[in-house]
C-alpha cells in the first residue's frame, strides 16, 4: 500500500482495486453503523467513504445522483411523491428536488451521523437537505418500508453495497415492500453494483425486480470512482408498458443548464438501458 494513499479493497471485488492520492485527512470514526471516512483527495476533491467502500467524490458524483433520480423520475409521468432510502450526504435529494413535477420528497437514511458529517464537509452535496420539499427521516430503510403502503410515486434506494446495514436492502421482500409502498404505475430505481465485478449482485438484483414487477430493466452510468469505473441500477415499474428507454419528459438545453445537470439527457436515458451482448444474455 502506497503511503498517502487510500485504497478501496473489499471481498466483493477480489484481486483489484482503485486508489486516490489523499491531501488531508477531514474525519475519521465510527459511528454506531459504520466506520465513516471524509478526506481531500489529490485529484477528485472530497471524498466520503463507508467501511472502507468510496461512495462519493465530488468530482464524478453528479454522474451517480443525477442518473439514479433522474432515470425513473423521467420514465413516470408524474412523480409527485418521491422516497429516496438512504443518501444520507444529501446527493440524490438534490437532484430529485429539481425535477419540475416533484412536489413532496421523503427521505429514509439510517445513519445520522453520515448525514452530520455530510452537512459539516461536503455542502456541494448536503444542499440536498435544504429543499423545502422534503422531510428526513433517520431510521432503515427496510423498517420504514414495512409501515407504508401506496403512498409514492416514486422510490430511489440509494444505498451502499450488500456488506452491513444495507444487505436487506438487496433482498427480493424488499423489492415486494417497495412494491406495496408504490402507488399505482409506481417506479422504483435502486443502486445496483456493475457488471464486471458483481455480475451475480446485478443478476440477482434484478431477478427479484422482475419477480415482484411487471416489468424490469438493467441501466448503468459511468462513475470513475466506483468499482470498475461504472454503477448500475435495476428499475422496475407497476406499470407493465411502461418503455423505460423513451422518457416521458425531455428538457431543453436552457432547462438542463438551469438545473444544472452535467451528465444526465434525454439521449443518455436512452443509452443507459443499452447494454453490451455478454451481459444483454446474462440477463435476458
Ligand atoms: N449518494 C451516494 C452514496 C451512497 S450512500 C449510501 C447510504 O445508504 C449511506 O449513507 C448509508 O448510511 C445508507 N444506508 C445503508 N443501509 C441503509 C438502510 N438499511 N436504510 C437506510 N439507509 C441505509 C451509495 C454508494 C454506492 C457505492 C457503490 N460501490
Amino acid at each position: 500500500l502506497r503511503k498517502g494513499w487510500f485504497t478501496e479493497s473489499c471481498e466483493m471485488w477480489p484481486g483489484g482495486t482503485f486508489s486516490f492520492e489523499v491531501k488531508e485527512v477531514l474525519y475519521k470514526e465510527k459511528s454506531q453503523y459504520q466506520d465513516i471516512f471524509v478526506c481531500d483527495t489529490k485529484n477528485f476533491g472530497r471524498a466520503l467513504v463507508l467501511d472502507g467502500i468510496i461512495q462519493c467524490t465530488e468530482k464524478d458524483e453528479f454522474s451517480y445522483q443525477e442518473m439514479i433520480s433522474f432515470l425513473p423520475l423521467c420514465c413516470h409521468k408524474n412523480p409527485e411523491k418521491v422516497l429516496i432510502v438512504g443518501g444520507g450526504d444529501g446527493g440524490v435529494a438534490r437532484e430529485v428536488a429539481k425535477h419540475p413535477k416533484v412536489k413532496e420528497i421523503v427521505q429514509v437514511e439510517i445513519d445520522a451521523k453520515v448525514i452530520e458529517v455530510s452537512k459539516k464537509y461536503l455542502p456541494f452535496m448536503a444542499v440536498g437537505f435544504d429543499s423545502k420539499k422534503l422531510t428526513l427521516h433517520v431510521g432503515d430503510g427496510f423498517e420504514f418500508m414495512k409501515n407504508h403502503s401506496r403512498e409514492f410515486d416514486v422510490i430511489i434506494t440509494d444505498s451502499s453495497d450488500p456488506v452491513g446495514p444495507a444487505v436487506n436492502l438487496f433482498q427480493e421482500n424488499y423489492f415486494a415492500l417497495m412494491k406495496s409502498a408504490l402507488k399505482p404505475n409506481g417506479i422504483v430505481c435502486s443502486q445496483a453494483g456493475t457488471f464486471w465485478n458483481d455480475l451475480e449482485l446485478v443478476t440477482n438484483t434484478l431477478q427479484f425486480c422482475r419477480n415482484q414487477f411487471p416489468a424490469a430493466a438493467y441501466a448503468y452510468a459511468s462513475v470513475p470512482t466506483y468499482p470498475s469505473g461504472l454503477i448500475g441500477f435495476v428499475i422496475g415499474s407497476l406499470d407493465p408498458n411502461v418503455k423505460f428507454d423513451s422518457p416521458q419528459i425531455t428538457f431543453t438545453k436552457e432547462e438542463e443548464r438551469q438545473m444544472n445537470l452535467r451528465y444526465y439527457n434525454s439521449d443518455i436515458h436512452k443509452a443507459a438501458f443499452t447494454l453490451p451482448s455478454f451481459i444483454r444474455n446474462q440477463l435476458a
